[in-house]
């Protein structure tokens, strides 16, 4: 992809206005008229190390009202900018991979209210994840989100890319917790629908357009959620199965027997916890080795009551063999040793070098064949093995069973043209046979922008540009 050289150069001047607008000094790294080279690394990068940024500014404005101004600034003058929150994006949304200024929203990080009895937060949007449900916490309440890259993540990032997560299957979509938005447009509008009322139905429902727009329209500056009351108990269960059949056999059944207590239902086939126990080195979870495992999460208010249930849904599956062996947590310490055995995929697929990462929602019957199918595509054009030659160390599948999410990811020892080649437009075709999704929750970034169509029609992507073209006539449809 080209630079679109209707974008401005950025200038000392340019950057003496923002200077003059946002009042101190640390509001702006500056590498256009100073070298500022450590400093602005990090807003280059990205997690995965396969996007490089070229930014020469980082903008931090303190205010909704500063965050008006500078969009307008750079709708006025063509300066082409990018929203940065925690920058743990998974698709290079975040990266100004041209040369575009970053709005880091990291200054924007207070705890704006919370209301005890609805359960209504309102915060600005630069607040980190952890941050807030610590602060839920104490108040006997929980984020209705929680993610593997909690401490980094920023809930404006979250919002923008309507990010899922663990307990999506008990929380539902931030299309439903969201209860208010105030954002900026482009030209500077600050659109104020920060309510905190649960229904309103006096017209169309505007903040659903920035709840995974990934910033094309705007940036989201405060939010308005409702989150639920805190469990007393939790429980966590890890179970070895034999296979994707008695994997989908144990989520009805613990759908069925659990019912409203579940909270999560995670799979991990065998190769990503053999990845993350080479990484790690910890002990494993259960004495034996599977070819699936699957993390339960149950929560409620009474612990008597859930851990009956739950020592009967052991019981029964056990019995059943459904499950062929399994343990629960006994204390906090192994609920998070248990669900670091989940969370912990990511960071340690990407020990070797680089992964592919994909990221999908298909019925869940089919879920697990598109690993087996990549697995031996992969293997057959010799590129998978244990040596430096080989590029690939493993092709692994893991996910979020219960909101039918596979993440397909080929963990590398470097990213590789040809074994690119083997995976893509392969992998989205076969989704789009399926009439999938080619991004289940983390967006369509850089990664998957130009793949939009093997998951939306022609009219839906005509309808997207219709709005991008309202919202930010300027830039236009170029960013679709
Ligand atoms: P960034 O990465 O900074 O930005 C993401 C996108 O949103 C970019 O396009 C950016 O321009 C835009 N943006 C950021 N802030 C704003 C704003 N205020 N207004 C408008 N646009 C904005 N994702 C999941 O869905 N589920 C998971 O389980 C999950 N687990 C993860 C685990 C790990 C270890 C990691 C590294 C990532 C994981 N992610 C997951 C992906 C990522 O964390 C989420 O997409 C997260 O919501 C991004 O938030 P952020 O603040 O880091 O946003
Ligand atoms: C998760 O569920 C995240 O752990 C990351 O969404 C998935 O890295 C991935 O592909
Ligand atoms: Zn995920």
């Amino acid at each position: 992809i080209k630079r679109d050289s209707r974008f401005a150069e950025i200038t000392e001047e340019h950057v003496n206005h923002f200077r003059s607008l946002l009042g101190t000094e640390s509001a702006i790294i500056d590498g256009v008229t100073r070298d500022a080279t450590d400093d602005i690394e990090p807003f280059n990068g990205d997690w995965m190390r396969k996007y490089r940024g070229h930014t020469k500014l980082v903008l931090k404005p303190a205010s909704t009202e500063e965050v008006s101004q500078v969009l307008k600034y750079c709708n006025d003058n063509m300066l082409a900018v990018v929203p940065q929150g925690g920058n743990s994006g998974l698709v290079g949304g975040s990266v100004p991979v041209f040369d575009e200024i970053v709005i880091s929203m990291s200054r924007m990080n207070q705890i704006r209210s919370f209301d005890e009895v609805s359960g209504t937060l309102v915060v600005d949007a630069g607040c980190i994840l952890e941050v807030a449900d610590g602060y839920l916490g104490e108040r006997g309440h929980i984020f209705p989100l929680d993610l593997g890259a909690k401490g980094s993540c920023h809930i404006g990032g979250n919002v923008a890319t309507n990010a899922g997560g663990l307990r999506l299957l008990r929380y539902g979509s931030l299309h439903g917790s969201v209860l208010g938005i105030e954002a900026v447009l482009p030209d500077g509008t600050v659109v104020d629908d920060l309510s905190k009322l649960r229904k309103n139905n006096t017209g169309y429902d505007l903040k659903q357009l920035f709840i995974g727009a990934e910033g094309t329209i705007g940036i989201i500056t405060k939010v308005s959620i409702i989150c639920p009351q805190r469990s007393k108990a939790i429980n966590v269960a890890f179970f070895g199965l034999e296979s994707y059949e008695k994997v989908q056999e144990a989520f009805r059944e613990a759908k069925g027997q659990l019912s409203e207590i579940l909270s999560a239902f995670e799979l991990m086939d065998r190769q990503s916890q053999d990845l993350v126990h080479r990484v790690t080195k910890n002990k494993r979870p259960l004495e034996s080795e599977y070819p699936f495992y699957c993390l339960i999460e149950t929560s409620g208010s009474n612990t008597e009551h859930d851990s009956e249930k739950l020592e009967k849904f052991l019981e029964y599956v056990m019995e059943k063999e459904i499950v062929l062996d399994g343990v629960v947590a006994q204390d906090t310490t192994q609920v998070k040793a248990l669900w670091g055995w989940r969370e912990g995929v990511p960071e340690c697929l990407g020990h070797w070098g680089g992964t592919y990462k994909y990221d999908l929602s298909i019925p869940i019957s089919e879920l697990y064949s598109l690993v087996e199918e990549t697995r031996a595509k992969i293997t057959d054009a010799g590129l998978l093995g244990e040596d430096e030659e080989h590029p690939v160390v493993d092709v692994v599948g893991y996910g979020h069973m219960g909101d039918s999410n596979l993440h397909l990811n080929v963990a590398t020892r470097r990213y590789d043209k040809e074994v690119e080649k083997i995976l893509e437009p392969f992998v989205y075709e076969w989704i789009s046979k399926r009439s999938g999704s080619i991004s289940a929750e983390h967006g369509l970034g850089l990664a998957k922008k130009n793949y939009i169509g093997y998951s939306r029609s022609d009219t839906m992507i005509r309808l997207m540009k219709q709005i991008k073209d309202l919202y930010d006539p300027v830039s236009g449809i170029h960013l679709l």
